[in-house]
């Protein structure tokens, strides 16, 4: 389906330019690895990405020209190093529309951006008769923070149900929404499942009753438009390495408002802008969330990442995806056994399925020995598991390096898992 109709999705109407997938896997240095005498097939995108060379090339080039610590020196280097720093951070604000550069604070990835807004916004806020809303299909990142904030503070835990084919259930969210609520936290795409989630009328159902809402965007940015003014989201978090970047770097979207009445959440160099031991005068957003020498590198490379998407145009890759899901959802229907969890009409490019009668591990150890790369497991998304009353399931997940190609290739793998098992 078109992005441009989904909620949340900006509305632009012209077609998207077709995207030649060899092309783009010539700049992925990764790609040309062998696996034992096979050429690597990647399917494990949704864990992390591959990063192409623009991406290598710009952390390489930061530490051989420019490495220094920033926001401290008046030296040459360091005011490059800043300049390389917060060059990176205005290219995150243009990506994801945020109003200016301070509602961006750079953070390890999504895990510690979530954790931000549950110590810094949440613990501050929260007590007894509070509640926290999540969803089935949330990865442990959102869910565990909320758990911990709910411990520390009195407040409560509340879960919107997901349907058979893993869209999550509106009228139920609804149901469970309520003045009690405070926090909304749901994933814009989940991981194991694929469901896109339509977050802009969640935004809306939570304001309407006052609540804030916390967008877990891991899955999402590499794949789909995001335009944190037009979702109207209070938080977004998402991490640089799920979207062609690296490792250990990850941004936090705040709303500057959010931002402005929350306090530090850890202390340390660089947040503060007096310090005497009466007292402590803290920095304004977004350094006020920065404590301590950050992830230069990995901010210049998130920024090189963002440049990356952007050359290509996030409805290119989006078009180009749609077409990988149709074709594996297709080709996958054909193997014997093979029954797709996460089916829901509105659906990234993941695949995750159980084959009848054969543990996922051993799905992926012989898919492994062919050079496929999928993962198994329960994907940090125990609930998902639960509720759909299987113990792991095999996951491929496909970016826009991947082809038809490798979809045929996992088929043809799982073909000899049920040669081997049955
Ligand atoms: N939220 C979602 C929806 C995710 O998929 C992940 C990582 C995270 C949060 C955490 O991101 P991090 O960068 O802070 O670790 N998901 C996966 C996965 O599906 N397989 O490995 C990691």
């Amino acid at each position: 389906m078109n992005p441009a109709a989904r909620p949340g999705s900006d509305t632009s109407i012209a077609p998207p330019r077709a995207l030649d997938a060899d092309r783009v896997r010539e700049q992925f240095p990764i790609l040309r690895r062998q696996i034992g005498d096979r050429p690597l097939v990647y399917l494990d995108s949704a864990a992390t990405t591959q990063k192409p060379q623009s991406v290598i090339d710009a952390v390489s080039r930061y530490y051989e020209e420019i490495n220094s610590n920033v926001h401290r020196g008046v030296h040459r280097l360091s005011e490059e190093a800043t300049n390389a720093y917060e060059g990176a951070r205005k290219k995150i604000r243009t990506f994801i529309n945020a109003k200016d550069w301070q509602e961006i604070v750079w953070v390890r990835g999504t895990t510690e951006g979530i954790n931000l807004v549950a110590q810094s916004w949440g613990r501050s806020r929260l007590g007894k008769g509070d509640e926290v809303l999540l969803t089935t299909m949330e990865h442990h990142s959102n869910i565990v923070p909320w758990q911990i904030l709910c411990e520390q503070t009195g407040a409560t835990l509340r879960i919107a149900p997901i349907g058979d084919d893993g869209s999550l259930l509106l009228e139920e969210f609804e149901k469970v929404l309520s003045d009690r609520t405070r926090v909304v936290a749901v994933t814009h795409a989940s991981n194991a499942l694929g469901t896109v989630n339509p977050i802009r009328e969640i935004v809306a159902l939570a304001h309407a009753v006052g609540a804030v809402a916390v967008i877990d965007g891991a899955q999402a940015t590499a794949h789909l438009p995001v335009d944190v003014r037009d979702l109207d989201c209070d938080f977004y978090a998402f991490s640089g390495h799920k979207m062609f970047g690296p490792t250990g770097i990850g941004a936090l979207y705040a709303k500057r408002e959010h931002l402005e009445a929350m306090p530090p959440w850890m202390g340390g160099g660089d947040m503060i802008s007096m310090v005497t031991f009466r007292e402590t005068h803290y920095s304004d957003p977004p350094f006020r969330f920065e404590a301590g020498t950050p992830n230069i590198a990995g901010a210049v490379g998130m920024g090189a990442a963002v440049d990356f998407i952007t050359g290509l145009g996030i409805d290119a890759i989006g078009a180009h995806e749609r077409g990988l899901l149709e074709h594996g959802t297709a080709r996958l229907g054909e193997v014997e056994g093979l029954r797709l969890i996460g089916t829901a009409p509105h659906k990234s490019a993941v695949f995750s399925f159980v084959l009848e009668g054969i543990h996922p591990h051993d799905i992926g150890t012989i898919l492994d020995r062919r050079g496929i790369a999928i993962r198994t497991g329960h994907h940090c998304a125990q609930p998902v598991m639960q509720r759909f009353r299987v113990p792991a399931t095999a996951r491929a997940s496909v970016s826009v390096y991947n082809t038809r190609r490798d979809l045929d290739d996992l088929v043809e793998g799982l073909e000899e898992v049920n040669r081997f098992f049955r």
